[in-house]
């Protein structure tokens, strides 16, 4: 028997040690309306978005009248949210593609972070309220062709000429390239590691967009061109060296922590509900240990990351996070979706790799969530370098 999406009963999400008793009504009512958003705006759609790598632009304003863009900050029109509200916002919109939350952690935790931290009252008011309003987009260009896990590498040069600075370089894959108004650029400037913000019509400045990807294909992905890009000396954030690019990836990759929960259980919820109506052998496939088996290990695994992730937020607004607990958890929670979603597709068979179901588009998406925001291993090491005090990076 053919199970078709519009048999699926209303989403479920799993919760098996009763963590919402960990949320308080606001956090609850919070992920509530995302998750609204979502089942109406987004899933009816977002199939076709991801088949016809298109991101749903169209969306941007109702995401900007939830709240949601820079939902961490507290003034310039932000919402102020907790660190535990912003990760449900961002699990509940992974829930419905990991394209969508990354479009809101660039936005939010890496471009306007950036501004908010490092930005001067003026470039602040010019940018903040507007991008809160999803009126101004923007994105955050530190990877570069040849400098991806080692950005201080990076080959991109600013110049004080005058009164300007003179831009040369490239970056590459950079979320929401093409469609921003402004980007968040890192380039050196002599020996120092700076942050500048770059307007779309800045002279030299283009962005191509990167077609072919097999995953986060309901995402802008673009190229960025600096050709001689001249910018006011006034463009320059108050950054100190590369560090404080290091810094705003905390931010995002706090959110990835929590999103990938959604995809998570976006998979293991089809997975369920598939395995209990697929008939195989006269019983639902359900009824058969192996298929329980990996079920109950999927549970187990987000179940684990749930509660990573809270404590991860728990930490960060007392003031006690540091930055390698981040990468433990982002290596730990992204892993265990990947995983889980590759089990889902597995429990749907041949389906599992159809547009009819969720499970192998998430999975797809998870792979480059595994990349982005540093990749898995080079988590790995962070924390090996934390444990042991010997940095292996070279
Ligand atoms: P290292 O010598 O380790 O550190 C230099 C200074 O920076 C400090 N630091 C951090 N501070 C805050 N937050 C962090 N995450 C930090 N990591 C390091 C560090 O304490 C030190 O401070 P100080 O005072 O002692 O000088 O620096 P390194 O250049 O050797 O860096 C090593 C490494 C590999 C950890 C770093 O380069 C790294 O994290 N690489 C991964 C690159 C990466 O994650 N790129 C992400 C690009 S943006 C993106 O992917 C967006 S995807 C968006 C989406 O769609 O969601
Ligand atoms: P590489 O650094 O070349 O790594 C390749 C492999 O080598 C990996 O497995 C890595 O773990 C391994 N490796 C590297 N160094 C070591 C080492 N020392 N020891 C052991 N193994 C190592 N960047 C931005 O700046 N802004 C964005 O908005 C952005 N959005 C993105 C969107 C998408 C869809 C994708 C795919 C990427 C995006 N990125 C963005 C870039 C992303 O951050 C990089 O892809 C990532 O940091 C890894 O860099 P790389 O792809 O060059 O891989």
């Amino acid at each position: 028997m053919l199970y078709f999406r519009s048999m699926s009963p209303p989403y479920t999400p799993p919760d098996y040690v009763l963590l919402d008793e960990l949320f308080t009504e606001e956090e609850r009512l919070v992920r509530q309306t995302v998750r609204d958003f979502v089942n109406e705006r987004v899933l009816s759609q977002i199939t076709d978005c991801f088949e016809n790598e298109r991101f749903p632009l169209e969306l941007v304003p109702e995401i900007a009248q939830l709240g949601l863009l820079g939902a961490s900050l507290k003034d310039y029109g932000c919402a102020g949210l907790n660190s535990v509200a912003y990760g449900l916002v961002m699990q509940e919109l992974e829930r419905g593609d990991s394209g969508l939350r990354s479009f809101v952690s660039v936005q939010g935790s890496l471009a306007m972070c950036a501004i908010d931290r490092y930005g001067s009252t003026e470039q602040k008011e010019a940018w903040l309220p507007a991008m809160a309003r999803g009126e101004r987009i923007g994105c955050f260009g530190l990877t570069e062709p040849d400098f991806g896990s080692n950005p201080s590498g990076m080959q991109t040069r600013a110049e004080l000429r005058g009164d300007e600075y003179v831009l040369n370089g490239n970056k590459m894959w950079i979320t929401n390239g093409s469609i921003s108004d402004v980007t968040v650029v890192w380039a050196r400037e002599k020996d120092q590691v700076h942050g500048f913000l770059v307007p779309k019509d800045a002279p030299g400045f283009s962005a191509t967009l990167q077609k072919g990807k097999w995953s986060l294909r309901a995402s802008v992905t673009s190229e960025l061109h600096f050709d001689n890009c001249r910018i006011p000396q006034s463009a320059r954030l108050q950054t100190d060296g590369l560090k404080s690019a290091l810094w705003c990836l905390n931010q995002a990759r706090g959110g990835i922590v929590w999103g990938v929960l959604g995809a998570a259980m976006a998979c293991y919820t089809e997975a369920l509900d598939y395995a209990n109506s697929r008939i195989q052998f006269g019983r639902p496939i359900a009824s058969y240990q192996l298929v329980q088996g990996k079920l109950v290990q999927m549970l187990s695994e987000i179940t684990k990351a749930q509660l990573l992730a809270h404590r991860l937020a728990v930490l960060k607004d007392s003031g006690q996070l540091r930055h390698q607990m981040v990468s433990l958890a982002k290596r730990n929670n992204v892993a265990a979706a990947l995983d889980i979603a590759r089990e889902a597709r597995d429990i749907l068979g041949a389906n599992g790799i159809t547009h009819e179901y969720q499970v192998g588009r998430h999975m797809a998406n998870l792979e480059t969530v595994k990349t982005y925001e540093g990749t898995h291993d080079i988590h790995t090491l962070i924390v090996g370098a934390d444990i042991t005090g010997h940095e292996a990076f070279s």
